[in-house]
């Protein structure tokens, strides 16, 4: 794992190596505001696939924030009661240069933990902005993570977040305002199934539940379970998994490229003649598309 983050040439041996051995992995990705308690819910979700002998991998992604140190010393904390069982296994993960970094180095962990044999590989990412999007709609199923009280409750939980949920979890249910947020929840989903043109994922004939939870003690997450697992089997019936799956690489090969192609070009055309470039569009001499046909003109991509 640490020569893939490090992203050396030993790292693309490895991957290409175990790739045909993933596959197999339920990838679920977990999302939803600061501290609504999604590691403690990963906790409880991971004790009870460890009920039913499936085994956990677990990825903690935090994009924004360049001081995570603390966050995810915490999650460990959080996640202590998981240490020591080899079914289970946690990777934090920081800031890494770009999103798009940071994606395709999750996205190669993920692979990691698939190829390795685990039965469902948990990515968490904190916060609910366009980073977050990004990352966790890489997964198969999608848990989005709301709290009672958090600011105005689902207001919290931007279009586009709503959009990639396959299930909802009302967390922090132990708490005044639990039914309010599930109600709010309820009336953004029939709202959007009447707005045409809610594409994506409202429109796959799955309506996602919305499961109250209580991480602390573990209430309702058995049916958080029942709700992943009737998403997979939803996702297998109506034929979507492969269609996901074929996005998902479709996508992780298009961020590839985009790293390698742009490296190609850096190789190729020296900084000066970049430099040059930014001083014309600054003197208004060049717009941004011109600049950038003449550098890739440059590289010798006409
Ligand atoms: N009352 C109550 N507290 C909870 C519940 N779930 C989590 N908490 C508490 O909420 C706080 C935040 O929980 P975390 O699991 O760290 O939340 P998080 O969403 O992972 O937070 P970030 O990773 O920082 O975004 C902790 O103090 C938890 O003990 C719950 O169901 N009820
Ligand atoms: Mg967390």
């Amino acid at each position: 794992m640490t020569l893939v983050e490090n992203n050396g040439p030993d790292a693309r041996l490895l991957l290409a190596a175990l790739f045909p051995h993933t596959g197999n992995a339920h990838i679920i990705g977990v999302t939803g505001p600061p501290g609504c308690g999604k590691s403690t819910l990963v906790n409880s979700f991971t004790k009870l696939c460890r009920k039913g002998e499936l085994t956990v991998g677990i990825v903690a992604v935090d994009p924004t924030s360049p001081f995570s140190g603390g966050a995810l010393l915490g999650d460990r904390i959080r996640m202590r009661d998981l240490a020591g069982d080899p079914g289970v296994f946690i990777r934090s993960m920081a800031t890494r240069g770009s999103l798009g970094g940071l994606a395709l180095a999750t996205a190669d962990v993920v692979q990691l933990l698939d190829a390795a044999g685990f039965d469902r590989v948990i990515v968490e990412t904190v916060g609910v902005g366009q980073a977050e999007v990004e990352v966790a709609s890489a997964a198969h199923s999608v848990i989005v993570v709301v709290a009672p009280g958090m600011g105005d409750d689902v207001q919290a939980i931007k279009a586009g977040v709503m959009e990639i949920a396959d299930v909802f979890a009302v967390n922090k249910a132990d708490r005044d305002g639990a039914d309010h947020a599930v109600l709010a929840l309820r009336m953004m989903q029939d709202l959007g199934k009447n707005t045409i043109g809610t594409a994506g994922r409202a429109d796959d004939g799955w309506e996602p539940p919305i499961i109250k939870t209580v991480a602390t003690t573990g209430e309702g997450v058995a049916e958080l379970l029942s709700g992943l697992d009737a998403h997979r089997m939803h996702l297998h019936t109506t034929k979507q998994y492969e269609s996901r799956e074929r996005a998902r690489l479709s996508r992780e090969l298009e961020a590839i490229l985009q790293q390698e192609v742009l490296a190609r070009l850096r190789e190729r055309v020296p900084t000066a003649q970049l430099e040059d470039l930014v001083d014309q569009m600054v003197a208004r001499e060049l717009d941004p598309y011109t600049a950038a046909q003449r550098y890739l003109a440059s590289g010798g991509l006409e």
